[in-house]
């Protein structure tokens, strides 16, 4: 990264990159992507508008040979320990098949100077019509997002008229890097919305900062009781020195590896 992009990221709360992945790595990405979703179905029919979307997590086990080089990819990780530190730990990949919008919201808020954040490939081609990610540029900032938390729907606008709206009009290879404090939305009904998600969170250790690890093991337990087991045998046994140490502060903790099995985590 750039010393403009990392400042980017840092005053702003994200950063998109254009045409990230070639259109033959999005080709791949987007047939795995649904051949994914519908084993993790068990073949039943994908969720249409009114239904609840579908949302699997961890995902990249459904397809090892597609989705795992993601993991190992350094224009993706480069990212994540630029921004993040080397010792950065990976949580939980997602697959996510859209049946509409979101509503304004933030995701996890570590303590101040801490954070986690999400790398996201939406798999087509959205504008504000179709429900393209928005973001409020800045609100990662502690005063801001409590406030905008708290008073969002006390302003007297509707959610497209928020002040600050940032449309992020995506294209198949772009890629959007957020810090999950952010606040964001998709304001459009329209369903079919591909999101693939890799989620991580910095560490720290008690010698560091014992506030934020209190809030990082409380952030690993939560996410662990939610999803279930992070990493699947085979993720760590095919890991290379990277991955395993992206891996590796969150099984230090007593999480990872941990957690009832809830997709194919146990799959080899
Ligand atoms: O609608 C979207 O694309 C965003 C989804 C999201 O932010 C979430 O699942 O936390």
């Amino acid at each position: 990264m750039t010393q403009e992009e990392i400042r980017h990221f840092e005053t702003l709360g994200f950063i998109q990159y254009k045409r990230f992945f070639s259109p033959e790595e999005v080709e791949k990405l987007s047939s795995a992507f649904d051949s994914a979703m519908e084993r993790a179905r068990g073949g039943a029919p994908a969720p249409v508008a009114g239904e609840r979307r579908q949302q699997v997590i961890p995902f990249f086990d459904y397809d090892p040979d597609t989705f795992y080089p993601l993991l190992d990819d350094e224009r993706i990780m480069d990212v994540f320990s630029t921004l993040m530190g080397e010792d950065f730990i990976l949580t939980v990949s997602e697959g996510i098949l859209h049946t509409g919008g979101s509503a304004w919201h933030h995701d996890a808020c570590g303590p101040e100077g801490f954070f986690s954040m999400r790398a996201a490939m939406y798999l087509d081609p959205l504008g504000p019509e179709d429900g393209c990610l928005n973001v409020i540029p800045g609100s990662h900032f502690r005063e801001y997002q409590e406030s905008l938390a708290q008073h969002m729907n006390e302003i007297g606008v509707k959610p497209e008229d928020i002040p600050g709206r940032y449309p992020l009009v995506n294209e198949p290879g772009d890629i959007l890097f957020m810090n999950h404090k952010t606040f964001h939305s998709s304001l459009s009904d329209t369903p079919g919305r591909r999101a693939i998600h890799i989620n991580c969170v910095q560490n720290t250790s008690a010698e560091k900062n014992p506030e934020h690890l209190d809030w990082l093991v409380g952030f690993l337990a939560g996410e662990t009781r939610g999803w279930g087991r992070f990493y699947s045998e085979r993720l760590i046994a095919t890991a290379g020195p990277r991955r395993r140490r992206m891996l590796q502060g969150a099984m230090d903790l007593g999480f990872g590896n941990t957690g009832d099995v809830t997709h194919l985590q146990d799959l080899r």
